[in-house]
Order: structure tokens, then sequence, then C-alpha cells
């Protein structure tokens, strides 16, 4: 089956976690957005469309009858179906909650440039937007990347512990080009601190079965989407 990937088109924004499993996976997709001739108008379109489950926001992913929304969610039933996780229920869960963990990261890597309204400007939150980055980089940023650090620990490659990669490893090495980009002088200076995801990061950014992706251009970078450069919300 080829699935239909319903997500904006120009940034990788949450769409690059489901994209990465897909595509490390081998598992055909349509992005559907990108089609010839498909805007943003499209996407409105199909996501008001009528239908038995229908999906808050992108990213949505459409398999045959079935439409499923939330990231965490499409990946939890990509990797059960096309092993990109562990085959027990226990293990299956383990990768869910950690894939739900950086879905927590997500969000507030998002909130420190629009921490009072995604729909209001950079420019009307600045103020709001500098406090809620410091924290992010000072409290925030060690938590989780500790956390993830903590999870590795040990003579294992991966975050569930097995011989093969699953999906949320790579979801981790997209969070950390996130902040690697969003936080430059920020992991410059933790980095060191993390072995292990960063090390996990490389080993990602390495997979043979990613590399056809990387090279074929349709790996957005990133700009607008959660992950963004203002010099102001970084320092060391
Ligand atoms: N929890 C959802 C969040 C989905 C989400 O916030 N999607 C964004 C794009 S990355 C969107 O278009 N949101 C529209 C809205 O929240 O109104 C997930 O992890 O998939």
């Amino acid at each position: 089956m080829t699935y239909d990937l319903w997500y904006w088109d120009g940034i990788p924004g949450r769409g690059e976690f489901v994209r990465l499993a897909l595509e490390a996976g081998g598992i055909p997709y349509r992005e559907c957005a990108r089609q010839p001739g498909a805007d943003e108008g499209a996407l409105v379109a199909d996501l008001s469309s009528a239908r038995k489950h229908p999906p808050f926001a992108p990213p949505y992913l459409v398999a045959g009858k079935m439409t499923l929304a939330q990231t965490a969610n499409i990946l939890l039933f990509l990797g059960e179906k096309h092993g990109l996780a562990p085959d027990s229920l226990e293990g299956r869960l383990w990768v869910n909650q950690l894939q739900l963990t950086i879905a927590d990261v997500v969000a507030e890597a998002h909130d420190t440039h629009h921490p009072i309204s995604a729909s209001e400007y950079y420019e009307d939150q600045k103020v709001e937007a500098a406090r809620r980055a410091r924290c992010f980089r000072e409290e925030r940023m060690p938590k989780f990347l500790g956390y993830f650090e903590r999870v590795l620990e040990g003579p294992q490659a991966w975050l569930a512990g097995g011989k093969r990669w699953t999906y949320v490893d790579l979801s981790l090495f997209h969070l950390v080009d996130g902040l690697l980009y969003a936080f430059p002088k920020r992991m410059a200076t933790l980095a060191v601190h993390y072995p292990k995801v960063m090390a996990l990061h490389a080993r990602v950014a390495a997979l043979a079965e990613l590399q056809p992706y990387f090279e074929s251009g349709r790996r957005l970078p990133f700009g607008e989407g959660i992950f963004r450069q203002y010099r102001e919300l970084d320092a060391a």
C-alpha cells in the first residue's frame, strides 16, 4: 500500500518525524501537499473533508480507509506494521513513551519563539520569547537531553536497546538536528555532556537506509517551522 502523508509544504516540521520512518523503512508514500498542483488550499480542504476519524492538525497519514493523526500515533502504527519498533507490547509502548517525550520537547522548542500564540507574529511576543527561551536553554534542554542520555546508558547503541534502530532513534536524531540549528551556541556548550545522545545522532545520520533520502534533495531545510534560528534566543 502507498500511504498518503499530509503535511504543510516548505518546512520539515512534525511531518519530518514521520518522513524519516517512512524513508528509513523503505515504505512507499505520497507527499500529498507536494504533488503537482497541490498547495496550502489542498491540505486545508482535505483536513476539513468528511472522515470517520477526522484529524485536528497535520501531520496525518491516510492508510487505506484509516486516517491517523498525531505524530506519535502515526509512528506507533508504522512501527508495528513495518517492523520499525520492538516486537513486544512492552517494547512498543516504551518506544511510544519516548516518542511522546520527544513531542513534549518539540512543543517547548516551538514555544520559545511563540510563547503566547502560534497565530501572532514573533515580533509581537519577543519579550516573552526571550524569557521562555532562556528557561528552555538553561533548564529544559539539559533536563531532556540528560534523560535521553540516561536511557542510552550501558553498551546499547539504540534507545530501545535492540540490535536495530527503531523509529524513535530517527526522531531523536531529528530533534537533536533541530536543536543544533535553533540553538547552536547552547548546543556547543551542552553537547559534550551528552556524548551518547550525540553519538546516536551521528549514527542515524550515517544509516545506509537514510542516505538515498538525504541525497535526494527532498529533505527540507529548517527555516520557518518549529526550529527557527533567532540569534537573540540563543546563548551559550
Ligand atoms: N500533537 C500534534 C501536534 C500537531 C500540530 O501542532 N501540527 C501543526 C503543524 S506542526 C499544525 O498545523 N497545527 C495547527 C493547529 O494547531 O491549529 C502532533 O504531534 O502531531
